[in-house]
């Protein structure tokens, strides 16, 4: 049998990662994830964009303006929506992860996912850089794998 999979080592192109601002103390350490994630597996950071917008609702829009310029191969998305007392987490955290799926599909290109939607701070603190790890570190790992997976599948 033939596996084909990708292999944890950055390809050659250009890639993106989009951020929200909003809860930044959080977003800010998966950017740093995402970015060390991305040097560790023999990327150039000149290679690497950051793209900023406002909160996880945009995020969408941002990646599908990046991929409609032609100019990145991969997008590592990453965010932070924590949920509150009222509907909003649940409005904001749907809209963005079907967005974020759907501008991926709509491109063909690799996008990862590292939206966090967390129930509370704690879970927050827990998933952006302490005990559960870092999610933009983990989604840049499986963008880096995407990309060499798409690299096989040519
Ligand atoms: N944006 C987030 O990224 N995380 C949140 O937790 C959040 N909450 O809770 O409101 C949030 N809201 C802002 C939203 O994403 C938009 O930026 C805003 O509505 C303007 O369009």
């Amino acid at each position: 049998m033939n596996i084909i999979e990708g292999k944890l080592k950055v390809t050659s192109g250009k890639v993106a990662i989009i951020s929200g601002r909003f809860n930044h103390i959080f977003t800010d350490r998966l950017v740093e994830g995402a970015k060390d994630a991305y040097a560790r597996h023999g990327g150039d950071e000149k290679d690497l964009d950051l793209i900023l917008v406002p909160g996880a609702f945009e995020l969408p829009l941002a990646l599908d303006r990046a991929l409609a310029t032609g100019k990145y191969d991969a997008v590592c998305v990453v965010g932070a929506v924590i949920r509150g007392s009222t509907p909003h987490f649940d409005y904001i955290s749907a809209e963005a992860t079907k967005g974020i799926a759907s501008t991926a599909l709509k491109y063909q290109k690799p996008v990862a996912f590292g939206l966090l939607t967390t129930d509370n701070i704690e879970q927050t603190i827990e998933r952006s850089g302490s005990k559960a790890g870092n999610k933009g570190f983990e989604a840049m790992v499986s963008l880096i794998e995407m990309m060499s997976l798409y690299g096989e599948l040519a």
